[in-house]
């Protein structure tokens, strides 16, 4: 088939000859002689610049909202909000829409009392205020953080048909703040302090044994997010960053970090971050994400309202190991793939979007994304995700996600199998 020229972008029936499709009403309608009438908003006054000393959304981006799984936790205490991918424009997703996850409520830490400890296998033990932490020279990442419980639901079935609630435990930010490093060099540590256990001051006190050349590699103590301070959900005052490793080690309203010799193996390492396999055998310390991708364009939540025609395939990809090398989509159900383009920038251990013209003949298909980094690490499918891990784990399922495109332009969670 022939593609379209540009005028015709909406108009698939003629271009596409023999499968002759009716074009699109907006394609149809007569050419525009005069701009559109004025609205009410344009024969009055607009609102002053005091009615919103702090900025908010159109009111008619209202339903572009954080989501949540009633049945995950009853409690709600012990919970997870997710990230709106599908109206998500770019790679950065807003503070207010960011995906929550804690053990115990979001705690409200006073910026005076904060207090950092820096303790155990150093030669200078350090008690620590924010204003001193902002003293030292500072870094500015655009990184991901994802929960490896993303996508958890999805591991035996397609069961939730939403890219918001099997993608969206992830969000991606411009994080500020001093290296790990820097603090513990301030410390000085000793030759043989090979791990770092960072603790967070909520009820949870979550703590997870980090290796030292993690912590001396590109950890950040952020006090910065999008511009403003760290939201209270991501960690205010201080959270610490851990780029493309499990959500979970990026410990949120730090107090402490005491340098050993041996990984702790806390709680968080034996109930919780490890993973049961099919053989039996449990494995942990599974750190890093590896690379994933989903297409939010169109999704479950955005379905091909305006009948066949152009169409942009958009998505997002990411790995935990490094840069995004390409992206491939599928139009039939991963059979062949063509390439997708990249937009810049395409930065380590963060989003990149991607795109893909897309012209729909109106008949059903089964449309892919798959990803490979910068290391050769090419993204799985379901199939062979379950030939390791069995059908019931809960962690890294970063397997291609299917959507299932029906003649109607809806658009469904399916797997192959
Ligand atoms: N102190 C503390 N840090 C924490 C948690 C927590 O419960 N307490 N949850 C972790 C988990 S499981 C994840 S996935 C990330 C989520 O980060 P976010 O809420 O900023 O998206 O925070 C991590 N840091
Ligand atoms: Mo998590």
């Amino acid at each position: 088939m022939t593609k379209p020229n540009r005028r015709d972008m909406f108009k698939l029936g003629a271009a596409a000859g023999a499968t002759m499709i009716a074009a699109s009403a907006r394609a149809a309608s007569p050419a525009p002689t005069a701009p559109p009438a004025d609205n009410s908003w344009s024969n009055s006054l607009g609102a002053p610049v005091d009615a919103r000393p702090y900025g908010q959304p159109s009111k008619y981006e209202s339903s572009v909202v954080r989501r949540y799984i009633p049945w995950l936790s009853p409690t709600r205490l012990a919970d997870a909000s997710f990230t709106p991918l599908q109206d998500q424009p770019g790679i950065i997703t807003s503070n207010g829409l960011f995906f929550e996850r804690y053990h115990s409520g979001v705690p409200t830490v006073d910026p005076k009392e904060f207090r950092l400890m820096v303790s155990g296998r150093v030669k200078k033990p350090l008690l620590l205020t924010l204003d001193q932490i902002m003293r030292y020279p500072s870094v500015s990442r655009i990184h991901f953080i994802e929960c490896p419980a993303n996508g958890a639901t999805e591991w035996p079935a397609a069961q939730l048909n939403s890219l918001q609630l099997t993608h969206g435990m992830i969000g991606c930010a411009e994080w500020t703040g001093v290296l790990l490093k820097t603090i513990l060099d301030e410390a000085g540590i000793h030759p043989d302090s090979r791990w770092v256990l960072p603790t967070g001051s909520d009820g949870a006190h979550m703590d997870r044994s980090l290796p030292m050349v993690k912590c001396l590699d590109d950890c950040i103590l952020a006090w910065g997010q999008n511009g403003e301070a760290l939201r209270p959900e991501q960690g205010y005052p201080l959270r610490l960053v851990v780029p493309g490793w499990q959500g979970n080690v990026n410990v949120k309203w730090l107090r402490q970090l005491q340098v050993g010799r041996e990984p702790w193996i806390t709680r968080e390492e034996t109930s919780e971050y490890s993973e049961l396999l099919g053989d039996g055998k449990s494995l942990g310390f599974t750190w890093v994400m590896d690379a994933k991708s989903v297409i939010t364009f169109p999704c479950p939540e955005k379905p091909l309202t305006q009948g066949p025609g152009f169409y942009e395939i958009r998505g997002l990809a990411w790995s935990g190991r490094g840069k995004v090398k390409y992206v491939d989509v599928s139009l039939d159900g991963g059979v062949n793939f063509q390439r997708a383009k990249l937009d810049n920038p395409i930065l380590d251990k963060c989003m990149t979007r991607f795109t893909l013209p897309y012209w729909w003949d109106g008949k059903p298909a089964l449309i892919q994304s798959r990803v490979t980094d910068d290391t050769g690490y090419v993204q799985p499918t379901i199939v062979q995700k379950h030939k390791f891990w069995g059908h019931d784990p809960v962690y890294e399922n970063n397997s291609i996600q299917t959507w299932q495109i029906l003649a109607s332009g809806e658009v469904n969670n399916v797997q192959l199998s």
